[in-house]
């Protein structure tokens, strides 16, 4: 057996969701399903605990920031990932071929791998298929990637062929470093842009190297949504439906939504946790904007419609005050509603899917978030 596997559950006869379960080492986890980011060992502000108590299954760490900082050797001393920061459901890494791409400077390409520069010292490093598997390995998470390039939007033909082709490569040398395929499953990651003959023989590629889950990469990197929206389309199908699928690096809401619809089993995003620390909240009628002057004197809660703990007991008026002064409480408490809203939304989703209505889900939630204004 895999390490880890995908449990179907049902599909949404209205449309062409997946409910789900996957299974990993560390527990299991109903899909789709949102995982809260915690690049640095740590879902800023937010202690395991309180991640637990919000009803969070799985969490995506980075081995790019890891290595950096505090050292893969430091985590494998003790005990691994889930030992050294105290989280004992699954854990996910993304294997650093995206951050070296957005983070670093100096980047240059070759068969061997990616020599960069580091992003705190400026140091001359250098990432491969083989080190990026070591470093995971060392971590030890439940689910890890293989070490692919992302190429910037828009990319020319030409260059996201030769780019999906090395990517092709590179997984099969992740597969080959891979030592712990008895309790870390490995997924490859499909590119291609927007071009659907190359998202085919992405696809092709790595499905024939039989990973136990697959993620669209190369996504949500500056394409207008309908295009993101017609490559899911055409490139779910091309997965093997008895694996999960993962779209990276994918956390507003209406995203969410719709890649559910598209068949999309996981996402993740710094999006509710970033957007938390500088006062924006998600909430049932849309984004809502702290430190905005109308809320002075607003002692409701965030979001009326929810039922996470800040909601249950802090206002408006007293929120915005606190991160009006950058006070540490502030951010926690704006970061804790925003996962769990996407939590929420996640459960709503399945709920949906479980009665065969998502569409009629997203109808009534873009319309309550305000998406289907003009
Ligand atoms: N590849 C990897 N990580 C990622 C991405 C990717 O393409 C993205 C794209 N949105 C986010 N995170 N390895
Ligand atoms: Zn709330």
């Amino acid at each position: 057996m895999p390490a880890v596997t995908y449990e179907h559950i049902k599909t949404c006869k209205q449309s062409g969701a997946r409910l789900g379960i996957v299974h990993t080492p560390h527990g299991s986890f109903e899909t789709p399903m949102f995982m809260p980011v915690g690049t640095l060992a740590t879902v800023k502000t937010m202690s395991p605990e309180d991640l637990k108590d919000m009803g969070a299954k799985i969490i995506l760490s980075n081995t790019y920031h890891l290595w950096l900082r505090p050292g893969h050797d430091i985590v494998k001393g003790a005990g691994g990932l889930h030992k050294f920061m105290n989280w004992d459901r699954p854990i996910l890494t993304d294997s650093g071929g995206f951050q070296v791409f957005s983070l670093s400077d100096m980047r240059k390409i070759t068969e061997e791998g990616v020599e960069f520069k580091n992003h705190l010292n400026g140091e001359r490093m250098f990432l491969s298929p083989e080190k990026a598997m070591e470093i995971q390995n060392d971590l030890g998470p439940d689910i890890m990637m293989a070490f692919d390039e992302c190429p910037p939007y828009p990319a020319e033909y030409d260059y996201m062929k030769a780019s999906v082709e090395r990517t092709s490569r590179w997984a099969e040398r992740c597969l080959k470093a891979h030592a712990r395929s008895n309790d870390q499953g490995l997924f490859g990651i499909v590119q291609g842009g927007e071009y659907e003959e190359l998202r085919k023989q992405s696809a092709k590629d790595l499905v024939s190297l039989d990973f136990p889950g697959y993620a669209i990469g190369g996504l949500s990197v500056g394409e207008p949504k309908d295009i993101m929206n017609e490559v899911l389309e055409f490139t779910t199908p091309l997965l093997p439906a008895n694996k999960p699928r993962y779209l990276m690096g994918v956390g507003s809401p209406d995203s969410l939504v719709d890649g559910a619809i598209r068949g999309i089993d996981m996402f993740d995003c710094v999006l509710p946790t970033r957007i938390a620390r500088n006062g924006t909240l998600m909430t049932s009628a849309g984004r809502l904007v702290i430190r905005n002057a109308k809320f002075a004197r607003d002692y409701r809660p965030l979001d009326e419609k929810c039922d996470c703990h800040v909601c249950e007991n802090y206002t408006r008026a007293y929120i915005r005050h606190l991160i009006k002064c950058n006070e540490t409480l502030g951010f926690r408490l704006t970061t804790y509603h925003n996962l769990y809203f996407l939590l929420k939304l996640m459960e709503n989703v399945r709920q949906a899917i479980r009665e065969d209505r998502l569409l009629d889900y997203r109808e009534e939630f873009f319309e309550e978030y305000g998406f289907n204004k003009p």
